[in-house]
């Protein structure tokens, strides 16, 4: 059943509100056979997840989703089947008004930022009368049953397992981004490290264990927030893409921002990856690597009980040690705090971190995918 989708995206900051929504605009396109507009009111943070567009078309095509600038003059608009506002934005008043006098009336969803708390599960899909007499559904995403689920394109797994398997993919791959990890006679290829983060006060003595380790790393850095924390340790100015650095055993290299297909492949690339926000948290889960995860700080301090939410499920079948190790780094990082002990004892578990990465990413597999999940929604409420 085809049907017309509307996904309303501002983008409060960084890369996550555009990004989820990207995804989830193409997965509608590609998977469902659904005609998807996505109005998105920043496009020059969409230029940057999207190489080839137009940071000031007002209408343009990406992977079949018709990507429209959404001006605060906002221009009549037929509204869609679905309506979704995403994270809370807010849809133009005429828009509302145009909903309203539409027959049928369209479906109006407004989707959630990912949570793992557990009052998620009591709220999902839970419907509220707006002033405008339409109802609006509120849609989270989650990683317990009885929530939305993820972001999950089909066969993602599979293609992400594949990869891993063809080591001359994964080489060609690391090659098209500059990245050539020097082997080493004794030890062989360097770990490969991915980090995307927001500025991290205590990062230096991480990068310090990380020099002064036995192993060799090499460190693979998108830019972007964290560059002026990597400066401050390099004792470098304006580090930017290409750029390569070595410290002892840590080799430390920018790269460009790739499109979010190369990104995912980045993560598989890499035994561990930090990640942040809410996409390229998801994304690091999918890839089936230990992470670590830099959460989006929030002013009144509620992002400590999703990540405690978070790391509640995620210790599940990990031993107590590695789970009290891996708890102390999440919190470290995300306090800013020094890194070296927690970081030094989180190695000590390395094996056990990596299995229990591919258990959950294939426990979470199991369930609908938060596309899936929104179409079956809409079918179920028609
Ligand atoms: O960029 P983020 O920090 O985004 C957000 C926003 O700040 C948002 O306001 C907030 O609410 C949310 O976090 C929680 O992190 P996130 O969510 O991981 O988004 C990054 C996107 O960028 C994701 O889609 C992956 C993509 N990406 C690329 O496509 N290429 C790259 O090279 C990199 C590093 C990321």
């Amino acid at each position: 059943m085809k049907a017309s989708w509307d996904i309303f995206c501002t983008v409060v900051d960084n890369f996550g509100d555009v990004g989820v929504t990207f995804r989830l605009a193409r997965q509608l396109v590609a998977e469902h056979g659904m005609e998807v507009r996505l109005w998105v009111d920043d496009l020059s943070v969409f230029a940057r997840l999207c190489p080839g567009a137009d940071a000031q078309a007002v209408q343009q095509w990406h992977d079949g989703v018709s990507v429209c600038f959404w001006a605060k003059d906002w221009q009549p608009a037929e509204p869609a089947d679905v309506v979704i506002e995403a994270f809370a934005c807010h849809l133009p008043a005429a828009y509302i008004d145009a909903m309203k006098a539409r027959n049928p009336r369209p479906l109006w969803l407004n989707l959630e930022y990912l949570s793992a708390e557990e009052w998620v599960t009591g709220c999902h899909g839970l419907p509220s009368l707006q002033s405008s007499g339409i109802q609006k559904f509120f849609f989270f995403p989650g990683f317990r049953t009885s929530t939305g689920g993820l972001l999950r394109e089909a066969g993602l797994i599979e293609r992400r397992q594949a990869f891993e398997q063809n080591p001359a993919a994964q080489q060609a791959f690391l090659a098209s981004l500059g990245i050539c990890p020097q082997a080493d006679a004794e030890q062989g290829p360097p770990r490969l490290i991915s980090l995307f983060a927001y500025e991290h006060a205590g990062l230096g003595s991480w990068l310090d264990c990380l020099a002064f380790d036995d192993r060799k790393t090499h460190l693979l850095v998108p830019e972007g927030r964290i560059l002026g924390d990597l400066e401050r340790w390099l004792g470098v100015d304006a580090l930017k893409a290409g750029d390569l650095n070595q410290r002892n055993a840590l080799t430390i290299q920018v790269l460009p921002f790739v499109r979010q297909e190369d990104y995912d492949r980045l993560l598989w690339c890499c035994a561990f990856n930090v990640v942040r926000g809410e996409d390229s948290f998801v994304r690091a889960q999918w890839a089936g690597r230990p992470l670590i995860w830099h959460i989006y700080e929030q002013d009144d301090d509620a992002h400590w009980a999703k990540l405690d939410a978070f790391l509640e499920l995620y210790l599940a079948g990990l031993s107590t040690e590695a789970g009290q190790a891996l708890t102390e780094v999440w919190r470290h990082w995300n306090a800013g705090q020094t890194m070296t002990q927690s970081w030094n004892t989180l190695e000590k578990h390395r094996a056990e971190l990596a299995a229990h990465a591919e258990r959950w990413c294939l426990e979470q597999a199991l369930q609908d995918d938060l596309t899936t999940a929104l179409v079956t929604f809409y079918r179920n409420w028609i």
